[in-house]
């Protein structure tokens, strides 16, 4: 994030109507470098979009088992931007909000955290093949499965 916030500041300071768009989940949200990155481009109304994939697990925690504030779109109005939430999985509307987002940005209005809510279909750790695999559900809800030391295949 603060190399997208770097980024940014290059192309505020070359003029040339560049956006850089940062992409995310939900867990880097619970980053500091999160908070200060934000908080900075807002500041210096930087050309920037903060784009969260959120998947509703952050590895194998719940976001909202994680976060006092699980609303992700909630920390654009402390840092002083617009905070757009969006179904993550409508690509016309994702298309659409970061257009408006990057127009903004283009005019030197600053930076927009746009939240595309969306669930997880495969997590990192469904490769895991030792003592057990998690699994993940069509709706993002992660289910471990615990193969018994008799069961040959999952
Ligand atoms: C800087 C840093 N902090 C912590 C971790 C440990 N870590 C690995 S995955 C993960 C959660 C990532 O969550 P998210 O971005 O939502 O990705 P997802 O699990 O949805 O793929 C964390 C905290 C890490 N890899 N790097
Ligand atoms: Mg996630």
């Amino acid at each position: 994030m603060p190399i997208a916030c770097g980024a940014a500041l290059a192309a505020q300071l070359e003029d040339a109507g560049k956006v850089t768009a940062c992409f995310f989940g939900d867990g880097a949200t619970g980053e500091g470098e999160f908070h200060e990155t934000l908080n900075i481009a807002s500041l210096w109304k930087l050309p920037l979009l903060f784009v969260c994939e959120n998947n509703r697990y952050g590895a194998g925690n719940a976001v909202e088992s994680v976060r006092a504030q699980a609303d992700i779109t909630l920390h654009a109005p402390a840092y002083g931007m617009p905070g757009i939430s969006v179904d993550g999985n409508d690509v016309l509307a994702v298309r659409d909000t970061a257009a408006e987002a990057a127009e903004r940005a283009r005019r030197g209005d600053g930076p927009t955290l746009i939240h595309c809510k969306t669930f997880r279909s495969r997590c990192a750790t469904c490769r895991r093949r030792r003592r057990g695999r998690t699994t993940c559900s069509p709706r993002g809800a992660a289910v471990i499965v615990i193969r018994s030391p008799a069961s040959r295949t999952i």
